[in-house]
């Protein structure tokens, strides 16, 4: 680093000083805290973007956004160049950024880094930083802070690129890199186009239509109300009515996160929507979850994003069943493609049993797309889901330019064929479905055209299986980091005991199985139960929350 840099540097980062007496860590989403606490790390998050820029010689996209938490926090991310979450090998460094004290050993920090790294700061390439965030009123000051933080490394430069989904950014990331116009428009343009190629492929006549286009959107109050009002109008074939799109205060009784979990009616929705296929996105909407709401109640039924993996495997198993048929159509060789499924923890039980009957690999990782994405690329398709309705299908390059040879091997010798029918769905699949990370809308526009592929109702969809009862609660305690896990999240190791403690609870249950994880995105431990009972699930997930306050006693606050 010259002596102009390193004056720039000290000079713009004296005037971030981090919050005293709190620690920050990148999470399963980045940075989450009170937005009060947050403009020194996000300032900070705008260095580190820059430098990941020059890294990699390629478009970096920072995030302001707390996507499901209450209106008061804010949060903050990284997409790297495919448009994915930040490498984890960062993570420390981005930790350690975030936590120095002073401006001196921030300059000192990121010396030795870009030594280490061979980042090249000389100044013959620019930096490229793209800046989103979502509707939070605390999103416009944090977002100058992002700005002055790629500000801060000599030829570095930002593009606010405005309000916008979570999973927009990542999108328009991933396009620039690609050599693609990363506009708002041109998103819209692809999820339309592509919706519309594939309601074009609906197979005529052949299956009875169970499906209803009317489509009730509940949009959290958040950025996705807004966007969900700007693609349906490119839309035909289906009929959308997008609430809480933003007049209500944010998250607060609606959105993805709310519905899943409280499985309670959102606000703006009652008895007048019972037999109406709903569904409901997070505050950035990078998640998507559908219900039905019950005859005179203010419960809900589910169909979560296990049940949202389990139509979209269906979907590709079905198409590439027809694609690797033999020539005298008598053998089936679907596992010449590589298809493979990745979970949770959270995952129901009965979703995993499903998906194992219909002969698929299923993975499992920690929570937290950075996980799963990573696992499913290794995939020809890769299908990754969690319960919460955060998930996408990614292609591998190899495999698309194969399909892509297929298609056009196929048009020219039978088009209109059954085989060059399910190519030209694969493909229009992989241009709907948001391959840089889960997408509310685009996932939204998939279930849709799959429903009308198969001429389900959503009763239908949902009767693919059942799912064991499940509850979820959260403990708050003193320190969460002091609960420790392994094995994909199913097994604490810390503290010592809990897990013989939890194992002699969930021995009581009938199909008992519980486990514990510290949140990555707010300050509780989450406890997940499912039994074969409703009352049982209850039960477990109480025991087992009681044990977790046992063992890490409560928090005063
Ligand atoms: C984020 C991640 C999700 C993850 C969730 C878990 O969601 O993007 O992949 O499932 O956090 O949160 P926690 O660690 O608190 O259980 P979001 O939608 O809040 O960005």
């Amino acid at each position: 680093m010259n002596d102009q840099q390193r004056s720039l540097l000290l000079d713009i980062s004296s005037r971030f000083s981090p919050p005293k007496g709190v620690k920050l860590s990148y999470g399963t989403s980045g940075y989450r805290e009170d937005a009060a606490l947050l403009e020194s790390t996000v300032y900070r998050v705008g260095i580190l973007a820059a430098l990941r820029s020059l890294k990699t010689r390629a478009v970096i996209g920072l995030m302001i956004t707390a996507s499901h938490n209450k209106i008061s926090d804010n949060g903050v991310k990284v997409a790297d160049p495919s448009g994915g979450m930040l490498t984890q090998d960062w993570e420390p460094f981005a930790d350690s950024l975030a936590n120095t004290p002073d401006s001196h050993s921030l300059v000192q920090l990121i010396d030795a880094f870009v030594k280490r790294e061979n980042i090249p700061l000389d100044g013959e390439q620019d930096a490229k930083v793209f800046l989103g965030r979502d509707t939070r009123p605390s999103g416009f000051s944090l977002l100058e802070a992002a700005k002055q933080g790629v500000a801060s490394i000599v030829s570095a430069i930002a593009t606010d690129m405005g309000v916008v989904t979570t999973p927009q950014l990542h999108w328009m990331v991933r396009a620039r890199n690609k050599g693609l116009e990363a506009s708002e428009n041109n998103y819209y343009n692809q999820l339309s186009s592509s919706f519309r190629c594939l309601l074009e492929l609906t197979p005529q006549g052949s299956r009875p239509s169970g499906t209803n286009n009317k489509l009730i959107v509940d949009g959290a109050d958040g950025v996705g109300g807004e966007k969900l009002e700007n693609l349906k109008g490119m839309l035909s074939g289906l009929h959308i009515e997008v609430r809480n799109s933003g007049d209500g205060l944010l998250n607060e009784g609606v959105g993805a996160d709310y519905v899943q979990k409280e499985k309670i009616v959102p606000r703006g929705f009652g008895p007048a929507e019972v037999g109406v296929r709903c569904a409901s996105l997070d505050g950035d909407a990078d998640r998507l979850v559908y219900f039905l709401v019950q005859p005179n109640s203010n419960k809900i039924e589910l169909v979560d994003g296990d049940k949202i993996m389990a139509l979209f495997a269906l979907f590709i198993q079905e198409q590439l069943s027809i694609l690797n048929k033999s020539e005298d159509g008598t053998v089936n060789r679907p596992h010449q493609t590589r298809l493979g499924i990745v979970q949770t923890a959270y995952a129901n039980g009965a979703s995993t049993d499903y998906l194992k009957q219909l002969g698929l690999q299923v993975a499992f990782t920690p929570t937290g797309v950075k996980h799963l994405h990573e696992k499913a690329a290794e995939y020809d398709i890769g299908i990754y889901f969690e319960a919460n309705g955060h998930g996408t299908i990614l292609f591998s390059e190899t495999y698309l330019c194969a399909l892509e040879d297929t298609n056009n091997d196929l048009l020219s010798s039978s088009k209109g064929s059954e085989k060059q029918k399910a190519a030209s769905r694969l493909l229009s699949v992989s241009k709907l479905i948001n391959q840089a990370v889960g997408d509310a809308l685009s996932g939204l526009l998939l279930v849709e055209a799959i429903l009308q592929h198969m001429g389900w109702s959503i009763h239908r969809w949902n009767e693919l299986y059942h799912d064991l009862p499940s509850r979820q609660l959260k403990v708050k305690v003193a320190d969460r980091s002091a609960v420790v896990t392994t094995n994909a999240e199913t097994v604490a190791v810390k503290p010592s005991g809990i897990q013989e403690a939890i194992n002699a609870e969930i021995a009581k249950y009938p199909q008992g199985r519980s486990f514990i994880r510290p949140s990555g995105t707010e300050d509780v431990v989450r406890v997940y139960a499912e039994a074969s009972t409703q009352e049982g699930a209850d039960g477990l997930a109480n025991s087992v929350a009681k044990l977790v306050d046992n063992f890490l006693g409560s928090s005063s606050s």
